[in-house]
């Protein structure tokens, strides 16, 4: 029960774990006037996020895993944490400049999962790119169509389920065999991937999160770009 407390009179770490609390508990305008108020006591969007919502989110993804709560609940969290990322949305996704890039992200066929694939994409406005995202369930057909139509220099692929991963190396193969495989570079997330996946798929990078998400896109595209101007 929060309607009493005022938030104006908690300190910032209370706020940090009242936020956290309300995400789990689903309670999705609590949420979204806790991150209002992180904002106007001029806490950077980022802190915000990882403060609040995605240390919330790790919560409910450990008493997932241990069978505290289910799907419905985890749904109602997502749907709280969904709400948050919403009002952070335009903060994190606030560029002046022309993009330095673009993006097509999505998450891969047969996985729904798509609130990091989601903090990914914004991650990536805020630095600068454009970002085409795609979805939750996208086909090899959704990818490659977009791939193409956008010219993209980057393609991001999210799954979060070991039964949809593999389906990654589909879309990398259908690339391969449309001839785009290298104009664009391929940078693979989500729970169950690690290095070695990446690798074995024919990604270019594995990404642990949004924040080596950006490093990772900004420095892999940085070096493309100088070795396309050196052998054009
Ligand atoms: C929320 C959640 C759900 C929600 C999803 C809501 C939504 N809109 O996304 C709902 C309730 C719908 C759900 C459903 C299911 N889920 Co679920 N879910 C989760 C949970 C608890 C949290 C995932 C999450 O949002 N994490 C928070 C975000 C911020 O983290 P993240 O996704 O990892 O993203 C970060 C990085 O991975 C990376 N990243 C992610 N994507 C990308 C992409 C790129 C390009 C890059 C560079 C980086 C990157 O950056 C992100 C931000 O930092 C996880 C537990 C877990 N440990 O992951 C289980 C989990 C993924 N789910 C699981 C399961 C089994 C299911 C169901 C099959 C359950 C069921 N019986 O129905 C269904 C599957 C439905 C389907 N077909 O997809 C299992 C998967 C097990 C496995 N190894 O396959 C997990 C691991 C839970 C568990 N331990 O059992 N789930």
């Amino acid at each position: 029960m929060t309607a009493d407390i005022v938030l104006s009179e908690l300190t910032t770490d209370d706020l940090w774990v009242l936020l956290q609390e309300d995400l789990y508990d689903g309670l999705n305008e609590e949420v979204v006037a806790e991150v209002q108020e992180a904002l106007a006591r001029g806490e950077h969007p980022q802190t915000v996020l990882q403060k609040g919502l995605i240390a919330g989110m790790d919560v409910v993804s450990a008493d997932f895993r241990n069978g505290v709560i289910f799907v419905p609940e985890v749904l109602v969290a997502a749907n709280a944490m969904k709400a948050g990322l919403d009002v952070l949305r335009p903060y994190l996704s606030r560029s002046e400049s022309p993009p330095i890039g673009t993006v097509v992200i999505g998450t891969v066929r047969g996985d729904i999962h798509d609130i990091g694939k989601n903090i990914v994409a914004m991650m990536l406005e805020g630095a600068g790119f454009e970002v085409i995202n795609l979805g939750k369930n996208v086909t090899v057909e959704d990818f490659t169509r977009a791939v193409k139509a956008h010219n993209a220099h980057i393609l991001g692929m999210s799954a979060l389920l070991t039964t949809s991963m593999p389906y990654m190396k589909e879309v990398i193969d259908a690339l391969a065999a449309q001839g785009l495989r290298e104009r664009v570079i391929v940078l693979v997330g989500g729970a169950p991937l690690n290095e070695v996946y990446a690798r074995e798929f024919g990604a270019d990078a594995y990404c642990r999160d949004a924040y080596e998400a950006v490093h990772t896109a900004r420095r892999l595209l940085h070096i493309r770009l100088r070795g396309d101007h050196e052998s054009g």
